[in-house]
């Protein structure tokens, strides 16, 4: 069975709040519906979030790379053959998340030939993941305000604060207005994308250190190797990388030299394909990891739990699944529903990630 076409098809969702954090912000799901046709007529859905601030992508970059190098590459190759697909994107480099997109629509076509659900031919671990809801910038009362909501309406009590600002205190404030609001029981943690220096955020983790903070996600430039190592060894929490560690190659280097000891894993920009070669790197090292969210739509976000909910290892920890809750509509023709703070994954062959076409029609700026 061969792949026949690839589409990029652009959109645009508004955000009902836009999402600030310290490498950008989001007002609008500007994203990129992939879709890998094949000769016998069946259809792979896959989502791509351009995030030009965390790996040079566009929309139109998305859309030009799918269109004028992946798919005359990729038409006529066997969608069974994942590795042989991985090999001829891998001859470009970056657009991570173009590939990513590519890699799950064929896993969605592999599901649907076969007649499985993707995350049984995955692992099929279980059948449901934790959630954790990211938070961006707030005043301080305004985040424990939305956290509270998140907990009575979803049943969420895992929270990543996004922090990395000057003066530093309004994340320390932030922090703690979180702590004292939620309690001892809601798990939290910071993501700073960058946005500190390895001292900074070493002054962070003392004055947060009575927190109970689970760890510190991407707190500075891991290219600065040696403060980010002096960060790592000292910190009594995990570092985690989440940008630092884009690829394979990329989340061994970080864990081998020492930048990183947990992972956040994202399917937006490994697909299924690499994420699950990370994802056993990682537990043989005896490496944490955890689902990251790439800021996903609901098709993004479904191929998120697929992913998560098949192996043990990526089932441990909350996954960050919701905020797809911070836009005004979606495209996924079956909606995801976060009850008892857990999403379930969708039953059915595929990886669940099929649209609803007049919605499609309604979003789409080509
Ligand atoms: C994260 O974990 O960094 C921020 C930008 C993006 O693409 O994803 C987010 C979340
Ligand atoms: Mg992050």
């Amino acid at each position: 069975m061969k792949i026949a076409a690839i589409e990029a098809i652009p959109y645009s969702i508004p955000y009902r709040h836009p999402l600030h954090f310290a490498s950008g912000s989001v007002h609008e799901a500007d994203h990129v519906l992939v879709r890998v046709h094949t000769d016998d007529g069946v259809v792979g859905t896959a989502d791509t979030p351009p995030r030009p601030y965390t790996y040079g992508e566009t929309q139109k970059s998305i859309v030009a790379v799918m269109q004028d190098v992946f798919a005359p590459q990729l038409v006529g190759l066997d969608v069974f053959d994942r590795e042989k697909i991985q090999a001829v994107m891998a001859r470009t480099i970056h657009n991570q998340t173009a590939k990513g997109a590519v890699d799950i629509a064929v896993w969605d076509v592999i599901g649907k030939t076969l007649g499985q659900p993707v995350t049984k031919l995955l692992g099929g671990y279980t059948d449901s993941l934790r959630v954790s809801h990211m938070l961006g910038f707030k005043p301080a009362k305004e985040l424990l305000a939305l956290a509270l909501e998140f907990r009575e309406t979803y049943g969420i009590n895992t929270f990543k604060l996004k922090t990395g600002r000057r003066p530093l205190n309004l994340d320390i404030e932030a922090a703690k207005v979180l702590r004292e609001g939620l309690g001892e029981d809601a798990e939290l943690y910071m993501d700073a994308n960058r946005g500190w220096t390895a001292n900074e955020a070493a002054e962070v983790l003392r004055r947060t250190a009575d927190l109970g903070l689970q760890f510190l996600e991407e707190p500075d430039d891991a290219r600065e190797v040696l403060g980010r190592r002096r960060l790592v060894t000292n910190s009594p929490i995990p570092i985690a990388a989440d940008e630092s560690a884009a690829n394979l190659g990329e989340a061994a280097r970080e864990i081998l030299t020492g930048g990183a000891n947990l992972l956040s894993i994202k399917t937006a920009r490994s697909g299924f394909t690499e994420a699950a070669k990370i994802v056993g790197m990682a537990e043989g090292m005896g490496i944490d990891v955890y689902i990251g969210n790439q800021i996903d739509t609901q098709v993004g976000t479904v191929a998120s739990v697929v992913f998560g909910a098949a192996f043990a290892h990526t089932a441990k920890r909350a996954a960050e699944l919701s905020n797809y809750l911070d836009m005004t509509d979606d495209l996924l023709a079956q909606p995801l529903a976060i009850t008892g703070g857990r999403i379930h994954v969708p039953e059915g062959p595929g990886a669940g990630t099929d649209v609803d076409e007049d919605k499609l029609a309604h979003y789409r700026t080509d």
